[in-house]
């Protein structure tokens, strides 16, 4: 095929699939009178303190990249919050292991996975993102990466995170699975003034697990996705069956076919139930945001809160589920 028959093949697809595009995000134009934005969303009632920082970022017109980035180091700072950056439930030899990712509102995303010794992952999957031309780097390779980029090397594990494991370890090594008592992982969304949206992950994972173990929040399309053109989803809970469902991307297409963020996220918790024998031992949650502004989510198990910011001011909402009294 000669380049100029491939070019105006090139030309002719781009142009059908926008008016694709155009027609499918549509509907939630066409749902909501006006669009709320600016607005950042996160999981858990952590995601107060980090929609605040978001929303200094979002309130001077600045980028939801930005506000996503600067909101989630909030607890992945915060030797409180347990599933999280510093002071996070190490892995099942003591190390604190982290995962994050992060994706902005032209396609590009970076990530970090098994990343030790380093406060801030999330923006060093920035780095990856805007630094290099791959998407994800993991364990060593990660850290040496970090720290060329000139992140410091820090001890994230907190004497409380290590009494926590030694407790873990001379109580006969039980199974900790990701259940209501054990989550925390931080996943934010915003949309800017400019009607962009972006997304972050960040955890350091599920507590006592498997050393190697990497679960769902670095992975692009499970624990995080962003399509400017439709909506933004994140995830919390159990990340072995957001992998398996490839659960963000199963939220942003769903919207894309005209559900609302909150029917999004109840359609991919029941793809989980509905495939997964086991899915009721576990904790997952959904939460999406579309271009209208519009958010809602979604989980397994009671219990699961969101944190919301914006114009109106901001609120903890209890996110609904699908087993709980009343669901
Ligand atoms: C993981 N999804 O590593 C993370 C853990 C989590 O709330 O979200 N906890 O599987």
């Amino acid at each position: 095929m000669t380049a100029t028959r491939r070019g105006f093949l090139k030309l002719s697809l781009l142009s059908s699939i926008a008016s694709a595009f155009a027609a499918s995000s549509k509907t939630a134009f066409a749902r909501a009178q006006k669009i709320n934005k600016p607005v950042v969303i996160s999981t858990w009632e952590h995601g107060l303190a980090a929609n605040k920082a978001a929303w200094d970022v979002l309130k001077k017109n600045g980028r939801a990249l930005d506000a996503v980035e600067q909101g989630v180091r909030v607890p992945e700072a915060d030797p409180l919050v347990r599933t999280v950056g510093l002071g996070g439930y190490p892995d099942s030899e003591g190390n604190v292991t982290l995962d994050a990712c992060i994706m902005d509102e032209n396609m590009n995303c970076g990530s970090v996975a098994y990343l030790q010794d380093i406060l801030h992952p999330i923006s060093v999957a920035r780095k990856v993102m805007e630094d290099t031309p791959h998407v994800m780097l993991v364990g060593a390779g990660a850290k040496k990466f970090a720290l060329e980029q000139g992140f410091a090397q820090q001890n994230l594990l907190t004497e409380q995170s290590k009494q926590d494991w030694l407790a873990w370890r001379h109580s006969g090594q039980q199974k900790k699975q990701i259940n209501i008592e054990n989550h925390d992982t931080i996943g934010m969304l915003a949309l800017d003034a400019s009607g962009n949206l972006s997304g972050a992950c960040t955890t350091s994972g599920a507590a006592f697990k498997l050393p190697g173990r990497v679960g769902d929040s670095p992975i692009i399309g499970a624990g995080l996705y962003v399509d400017n053109e439709v909506g933004a989803a994140t995830a919390t809970g159990m990340g072995e069956l957001m992998m398996k469902t490839v659960g963000c991307h199963l939220v942003v297409e769903l919207m894309r076919q005209g559900a609302s963020p909150q029917e999004a996220c109840q359609k991919a918790v029941e793809r989980i139930a509905t495939r997964l024998d086991n899915f009721a031992e576990f904790q997952v949650g959904f939460l999406a945001l579309n271009k209208a502004g519009e958010y809602g989510a979604y989980c397994i198990q009671p219990g699961f809160n969101y944190a919301v910011k914006d114009a109106s001011g901001e609120q903890l909402i209890d996110g609904k589920n699908l087993l709980g009294e009343g669901a």
